[in-house]
């Protein structure tokens, strides 16, 4: 059994974890990553894809965007679809801003790489993690790896462990108040050897439900389709999802999505969650761990940024100026922004999917609101600015 200290513990590699842990590095100040799984899955994990103009700034001021601004693409506005017609929200005309495209594991590997190159101590394959004494001034995690269990004696402790992870489970019941809601559709997503054939993501309202069309490379689409909740994938075979997408994406203009080899393919559940607060004595939640948002906004991974920004920000400013004040306004900070996105994912969600038992007056407005939103100067501007992304409070 080990007994180690550090100043941050932090539980998880995902982009939160990882991303904190290297912040941290730059102010001097230590930590120890610990992730469940092997290095190969965490870098091989296929989620978001769009990184919001505050996530690409943060990115380039940690000096950790050289591979993102070679192969990033950066889109200067997104396409929504309506009776098969698109309509183009031109982001930097409407705000100034741009959002880049560049995978979410190609964002995880950057930081690994970087991580441990800057000889970091991140631990994959960690082993059983269990959190103690966070209402001491020095929390522990047990580490129980073989029977063997090491002790991590530290600081504080961040829980970047994700949705299912031990972190905010290890609140107290009675301390957390969750808000929750699920929606009564998921999202079929595939990853495609096919060139894009657009220039930008295209968000399409269509009678048979939603699909998006998106990207990775020169050489790589990904794209989504709106299905039950409880769909088997293995009743989708892949020309079966490519007539799907056909029949949804294909536009008045004769455009159709090119095809191509599929890569991968999974269904994501939709849904929107949010806990209160964020943190409990000297453990602070960061990311999926804390909120989850339905992926139409595009604002998982850039969510999970913002609050690392706030937490690396207090943890600076305790080891520098030995100030509390932002370490205890931390909860209140990052749930003003995880609120405001939590209200543009529904709404895009609720603009853009077809909804089983929504009635024909539901129908109607629903139509009239995207007709809104693509006829409306006011009404586009709003999105574009909280698709960019909301500067930092
Ligand atoms: P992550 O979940 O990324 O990372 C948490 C890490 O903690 C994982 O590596 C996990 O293995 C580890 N962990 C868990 N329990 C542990 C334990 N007990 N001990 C040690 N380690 C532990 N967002 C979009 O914008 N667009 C998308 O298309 C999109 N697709 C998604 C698809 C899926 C299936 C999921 C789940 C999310 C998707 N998201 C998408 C949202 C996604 O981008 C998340 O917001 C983002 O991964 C959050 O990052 P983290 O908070 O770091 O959590
Ligand atoms: C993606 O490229 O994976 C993606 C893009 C935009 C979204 C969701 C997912 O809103």
């Amino acid at each position: 059994m080990a007994e180690l200290k550090t100043q941050v513990g932090i539980v998880g590699a995902g982009p939160a974890g990882l991303m904190l842990s290297h912040l941290l590095h730059q102010d001097g100040i230590a930590s120890i990553v610990l992730e469940a799984k092997e290095r190969s899955y965490c870098e091989e994990r296929v989620r978001a894809g769009v990184l919001e103009h505050t996530s690409v700034e943060m990115l380039r001021s940690a000096d950790i965007a050289y591979r993102l601004d070679q192969e990033g693409l950066r889109h200067e506005g997104i396409e929504l679809g309506l009776h098969g017609r698109l309509h183009r929200i031109p982001f930097v005309e409407l705000t100034g801003k741009a959002v880049t495209v560049y995978g979410q594991q190609e964002v995880v590997k950057d930081l690994i790489s970087r991580r441990l190159s800057d000889g970091g101590d991140v631990r994959f394959e960690c082993g059983e993690v269990s959190l103690r004494d966070l209402e001491s001034s020095r929390p522990c995690i047990h580490v129980e790896r073989h029977g063997n269990v090491d002790k991590i004696h530290c600081d504080f402790i961040a829980g970047c462990d994700g949705f299912h992870g031990i972190s905010r489970e290890s609140f107290p019941s009675g301390v957390l108040t969750v808000y929750d809601r699920t929606y009564p559709f998921a999202w079929l997503g595939i990853l495609a050897e096919a060139a894009p054939t657009r220039d930008e993501l295209v968000y399409m309202h269509h009678e048979r439900g939603f699909a998006l069309y998106s990207m990775r490379s020169p050489r790589v689409t990904r794209l989504y389709l709106q299905c039950k909740p409880n769909e088997n994938i293995a009743e989708w075979s892949d020309d079966r999802i490519w007539s799907e997408l056909r029949r949804r994406l294909g536009c008045e203009d004769g455009w159709r999505p090119s095809e191509g080899r599929i890569l991968q393919k999974s269904v994501t559940g939709m849904r929107s969650f949010v806990v209160e607060p964020l943190q409990y004595g000297r453990l602070f939640l960061a990311g999926d761990a804390a909120h989850i948002v339905p992926p139409t906004g595009a604002k998982g991974m850039n969510l999970a940024f913002a609050d690392v920004h706030y937490l690396a920000e207090a943890l600076r400013a305790f080891y520098r100026d030995n100030d509390y004040s932002k370490l205890d306004a931390y909860s209140a900070t990052c749930l003003r922004r995880i609120w405001r996105a939590q209200r543009f994912s529904w709404w895009m969600t609720s603009l853009l999917h077809h909804f089983d038992d929504a009635s024909p007056f539901d129908r109607k407005r629903q139509v009239a609101e995207l007709e809104y939103v693509t006829s409306s100067r006011a009404a586009a501007t709003s999105l574009a600015e909280n698709y960019v992304g909301l500067p930092f409070d």
